[in-house]
């Protein structure tokens, strides 16, 4: 942690609902930031100050001591409020979105990522431009330098134009993904994404899964990119695919943002829902309905998501929890430990048991010159679950996708006498 990298956190509630100062401490820490003091009051928003007048001079005086880099509000600011309290406090002040936006920034390892975020970033300024123009004109403030020396049309047509080309440049990369995941598609690969809550232990779990080493964090949004890898169940490869984590009350313009990199959520066969049973059962539901209603946003339903629930070895009680979800999402979930490896086995039982079913064919096939090459084919793309070699004939059983049966179906018509008895509907030419 950097020295002088102190914060003070305020939060405004209009009523007696649960306080979100523990998350926004956490978002704060994941930022960077020490802590060092925290706020709260319940009334309704002041237009002025977003906290009572009294309320924030109280702060102010204690500020004066305390001398802190930046004081973060867990409320959405509008720019008058953030220019008066920025006054009042002498310490930039930034909302929520603007500490997310910071970690995300931080963090953004890829092009995509980090366009995504200057597109949020400056979608949540557009609105704003006019209003902190004309704010930073009447004298400059942290939060505030540099936009005074711009007229204000000139500042918002910047924006807009920005915009529109990080719009057009991150079409071209989406274009470019959604060619990659049709030719996977046309593989016909089975493709699980894991979802979940920010520090769930979803890239502890991918990695365990892929034997992978992708970065498992101690701070809140360490996975801010998709990443993708295959590993093999049941003789299948499966796609596995890591995913940004979900959080409440994230802006829209985020989610929107973030969301694109979640289209292999949409389009994966099953998706996993990983949630912290660590957490106490209040923070437990509140995480699991904001990953409900975000997967049901992105369109992903109920019958698709195979619930888990992650961290049993630190877990107290797990039954309230499995009941919560079953509640919700009327599944039984799995449990795991992505630490010890506990219920790793069961998961991938659940996983396998969401597998469409193989083709499954039994043949006896004369050698030919085509043979070797059926052979060879069913051992790199089907799973050979019998071979016996005879002096003229090869038997053997195999179990396909079902995708892969017409490919396979031209390399057997290829080949001179063959004999199937197929468990499926399956019509092959006899001899
Ligand atoms: N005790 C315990 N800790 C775990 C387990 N799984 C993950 N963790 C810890 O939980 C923290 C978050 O794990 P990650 O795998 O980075 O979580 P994530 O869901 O990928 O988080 P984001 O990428 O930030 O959304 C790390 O400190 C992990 O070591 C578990 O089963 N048991
Ligand atoms: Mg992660």
């Amino acid at each position: 942690m950097q020295a002088g990298s102190g914060v003070v956190l305020i939060e405004v509630r209009p009523d007696r609902s649960s306080s979100g100062l523990a998350e926004l401490r956490l978002l704060s820490e994941s930022a960077g930031y020490a802590v060092l003091n925290e706020f709260e009051q319940t009334r309704y928003y002041d237009p002025s100050f977003c906290l009572g007048r009294g309320k924030a001079e109280e702060i102010a005086r204690m500020l004066e001591e305390i001398k802190p880099l930046k004081v973060i509000m867990n409320n959405p600011l509008k720019p008058i409020q953030k220019y008066n309290l920025t006054k009042l406090f002498g310490a930039e002040v930034i909302d929520r979105f603007q500490l997310i936006l910071e970690i995300f920034t931080k963090r953004a390892g890829t092009i995509e990522a980090k366009y995504q975020i200057e597109l949020a970033k400056l979608q949540y300024e557009l609105p704003m431009a006019r209003e902190n123009v004309r704010l930073a004109k009447m004298g400059e403030l942290p939060g505030f330098h540099g936009l005074g020396k711009y007229q204000v049309d000139v500042y918002a047509t910047m924006i807009k134009r920005r915009i529109s080309y990080l719009q057009r440049r991150l079409e071209e990369i989406r274009t470019r993904k959604s060619m990659h995941r049709r030719r996977r598609r046309k593989e016909a690969l089975f493709s699980v994404a894991l979802t979940g809550y920010t520090f769930a232990g979803k890239t502890a779990i991918f990695n365990y899964l892929t034997k992978e080493t992708m970065l498992v964090g101690d701070a809140l949004f360490t996975t801010l990119s998709t990443t993708t890898r295959a590993f093999c169940l049941s003789n299948r490869k499966i796609l596995l695919s890591d995913t940004v984590g979900f959080i409440d009350n994230l802006p829209h313009l985020l989610v929107d943002a973030f969301y694109s990199t979640l289209e292999e959520v949409t389009l994966a066969d099953n998706v996993l829902l990983v949630l912290d049973s660590s957490d106490p059962l209040p923070e437990f539901t509140r995480k699991l309905r904001t990953c409900l209603s975000t997967l049901n946003e992105i369109g992903v339903f109920s019958s698709a998501i195979t619930p888990i629930m992650n961290k049993t070895d630190v877990a107290i009680d797990l039954e309230p929890l499995e009941e919560e979800v079953i509640d919700l999402l009327g599944a039984r979930p799995v449990k795991t430990s992505a630490k010890t490896g506990d219920g790793v086995s069961e998961l991938l039982e659940a996983i396998s048991d969401r597998l469409p079913p193989y083709e499954r064919l039994k043949l006896r096939i004369p050698f030919s010159k085509n043979t070797s090459s059926l052979i060879s084919w069913a051992f790199e793309e089907a799973d050979v679950r019998f071979v016996k070699y005879y002096e003229d004939v090869v038997e053997m059983e195999v179990h396909m996708h079902p995708a892969f049966l017409p490919r396979f179906k031209r390399l057997l018509y290829g080949i001179e006498g063959v004999e199937v008895q197929s468990q499926k509907e399956v019509k092959i030419r006899r001899e």
